[in-house]
């Protein structure tokens, strides 16, 4: 059977989609701050399947739009379950690109009474190119509104320093290769250093991502940067999962 129709089931009756959350916590006094929401699927059949296999298959088949308000849904509830945390969600380039786009997330906050403060919208460079300006301009309507931005796996791109200059987000997340060559090679700490240092002239907010070291947690704690996420502190966790971490506390 197609893995297209099955995705298309699932998506159509919400069966085997939920999000997981990965705890986001602050550099400085270790106490968590957010979330990051990330998207699974679990078929009857195939098991578990990964969102860098079905997000595309969902692009493809035009089921982006239906999981896309999945994802914004279910966020909107996590945000009303943990009041104090920030709750960050992906978006994907065509979500983004999408006239109604910026209409569909302020009705869905306003539907579950959610500061927009409280969400933050992960993009990668790739949803910026390409878009002929409607990206930029719903990003820019959507930050107007209070809702916050980030530029999710920063450094990969093709002119990650270059694209701060044109598109205006509050945070950059440093990538994961980057956190991975941190400690172990001089230029891995260097280029660490150079993006933190950007991100504070800029008045970025920065958040590295597969931290999986106390080393790693240490040495960007003195480098100052803001967030830390990634295995030493905890992996994605269900949503129950994550009740038992925050114990009613948030
Ligand atoms: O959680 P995991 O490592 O399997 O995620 C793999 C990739 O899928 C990451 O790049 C992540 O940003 C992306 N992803 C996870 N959840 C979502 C989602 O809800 N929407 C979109 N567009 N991408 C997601
Ligand atoms: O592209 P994006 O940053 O949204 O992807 C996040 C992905 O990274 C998730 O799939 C998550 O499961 C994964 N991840 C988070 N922390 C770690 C980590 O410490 N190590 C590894 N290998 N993966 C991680
Ligand atoms: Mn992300
Ligand atoms: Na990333």
């Amino acid at each position: 059977r197609e893995i297209e129709y099955d995705l298309r089931r699932a998506v159509a009756e919400g069966e085997g989609l939920e999000l997981h959350f990965q705890p986001v916590y602050a550099a400085d006094n270790g106490a968590l701050c957010g979330a990051e929401a990330l998207l699974r699927w679990h078929d009857p059949i195939r098991g578990s399947v990964g969102p860098d296999v079905f997000i595309p298959i969902a692009e493809e088949c035009g089921l982006m739009n239906s999981l896309g308000e999945f994802v914004l849904r279910e966020t909107c509830l996590a945000a009303q379950r943990w009041p104090a945390l920030k709750i960050a969600m992906n978006a994907s380039p065509k979500e983004l690109r999408g006239d109604g786009y910026p209409l569909k997330v302020m009705s869905m906050l306003n539907h579950y009474g959610i500061n927009p403060e409280q969400i933050e919208i992960e993009i990668t460079e790739g949803t910026l190119l390409d878009s002929g300006g409607q990206c930029q301009r719903n990003i820019e309507t959507l930050r107007s509104a209070g809702v916050h931005f980030a530029l999710d796996d920063f450094g990969t791109g093709f002119s990650s320093f270059g694209r701060l200059q044109n598109v205006k987000v509050d945070r950059i997340k440093i990538d994961k290769s980057f956190i991975d060559r941190f400690g172990k090679e001089e230029e891995g700490q260097a280029i660490v250093e150079a993006m933190i240092g950007l991100a504070r002239a800029k008045g970025l907010k920065t958040t590295a991502e597969g931290v999986e070291t106390e080393d790693q947690r240490v040495a960007l704690k003195e480098l100052g940067c803001d967030h830390l996420q990634g295995y030493l502190l905890s992996r994605p966790l269900s949503k129950e999962q994550f009740d038992e971490l925050v114990g009613g506390n948030v």
